[in-house]
């Protein structure tokens, strides 16, 4: 198949979970033409069967806002025409689902349907504000196909938004083979730059945005920090990294804290941590503690959204209620404290990780989807 691939190139799970998707579909024997404004950060573009393709957007001193969405629905246009693309598949809704559909319109008679992926927060905050609800809610009926990443945001879509329209749910995946336990060089290498005296690793990965609460990420570290010594390391960066660094030193804790900023092989970093904390207010699945399993790590996150989907509280982790750092700093002590450092559940974690979310089980359904609707495109 030709598909065409749009995300949010810099910023976000959806745009990770859209170009592994790519690089995937690649790898399968497929033509994958990406089209946005940047090349996707985690993407490889090795494979001769990926393409990227540059959204510019025209601007002019009347435009205060530049129609993106418009430039972009003109690249589809023009891809799909230049490669034959057989269809689009938007990750995230606001824009492109209305991109796809002004491309969809604009190929007529040529049929190019289009796929919608819902991440979460298209739906949970940006599809709440009245404003985007009523396109919102066009974009997604009026798509040829709609997945979201979990159950949890399949029926909060059909509630909040009341569509008349089947979702399919296709849960995030991961790369079981490049996201694992980091080889013993590595590891060694690692704990002697970050934990030379042998402390636990606690790790954080997000955008830094104020739905991750990364301070409470600070504040469950300040508190396992009291009760053993311990390190944090953070990676990524978003507008609350600012919030973080500044409790770090205002609990003094600046020599056992490293903020690593934006990362591209994050499999290197997730593992070799002990433990990782995703203390957010809400996620639709929570890609991050997913890679964090993969890679035999025990996951201490909120009992929010999709994340129960993931992390079986007990299992392979602890979940706790957002806000209670308490009940998280509880949790981690307790995997920690433990004579194997918590190895067990982490080994766990990869058991339940692989059994439901690898790659290699989430892509093969992807591919069904897109027979699907390119049948029913054809039947129309
Ligand atoms: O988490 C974010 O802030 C980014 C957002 C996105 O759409 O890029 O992430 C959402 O999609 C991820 C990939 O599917 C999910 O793993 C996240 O749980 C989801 N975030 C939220 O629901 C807050």
């Amino acid at each position: 198949m030709r598909i065409g691939i749009t995300c949010y190139p810099t910023y976000g799970g959806s745009g990770v979970v859209a170009t592994e998707l790519g690089m995937e579909l690649a790898a399968r024997g497929h033509e994958v033409h990406f089209i946005s404004y940047a090349p996707p950060i985690r993407l490889n573009p090795d494979s001769d069967r990926i393409v990227f393709h540059e959204v510019e957007v025209t601007t002019y001193p009347l435009f205060d806002h530049p129609p993106y969405a418009l430039a972009l629905a003109t690249k589809m246009l023009e891809v799909a025409e230049s490669a034959g693309l057989d269809l689009l598949h938007v990750h995230y809704a606001i824009p492109h689902s209305i991109s796809a559909y002004l491309a969809r319109a604009m190929s007529a008679p040529r049929r190019l349907p289009f796929i919608t992926t819902l991440h979460g927060t298209d739906i949970t905050l940006v599809g709440r504000d009245r404003s985007y609800l009523p396109i919102t809610r066009f974009s997604i009926e009026q798509s040829d196909g709609v997945t979201a990443i979990s159950q949890y945001l399949k029926q909060r879509t059909l509630q909040e938004f009341e569509v008349r329209k089947p979702i399919e749910v296709i849960p995030n995946f991961v790369n079981c083979e490049l996201y694992c336990r980091a080889s013993d060089e590595l590891l060694a290498q690692q704990r002697a730059q970050w934990a030379p005296g042998g402390e636990p690793i606690l790790m954080h990965l997000s955008n830094f945005r104020p739905v991750k609460r990364v301070p409470d990420v600070v504040e469950i570290f300040a508190r396992v920090r009291r009760a053993m010594p311990a390190k944090l390391v953070l990676i990524g960066d978003g507008p609350d990294r600012g919030m973080a660094e500044y409790l770090v030193r205002q609990k003094k804790l600046t020599g056992d804290v490293y903020f690593l900023g934006k990362q591209e092989r994050v499999h290197d970093k997730l593992g070799v941590a002990d433990l990782f904390l995703l203390p957010s207010e809400l996620e639709s699945f929570g890609l991050a503690a997913l890679e964090a399993m993969a890679c035999e790590v025990p996951v201490v996150a909120t009992n929010v959204g999709g994340v129960p989907e993931v992390v079986t509280d007990g299992e392979d982790g602890y979940l706790v209620a957002p806000g209670d750092v308490e009940a998280a700093a509880a949790r981690a002590l307790q995997i920690l404290d433990r004579p194997d450092r918590g190895r067990a559940m982490g080994q766990q974690a990869r058991k339940n990780a692989m059994k439901r979310y690898c790659a290699s089980k989430i892509i093969p359904q992807y591919e069904a989807f897109y027979h699907r609707v390119l049948a029913a495109s054809a039947r129309a």
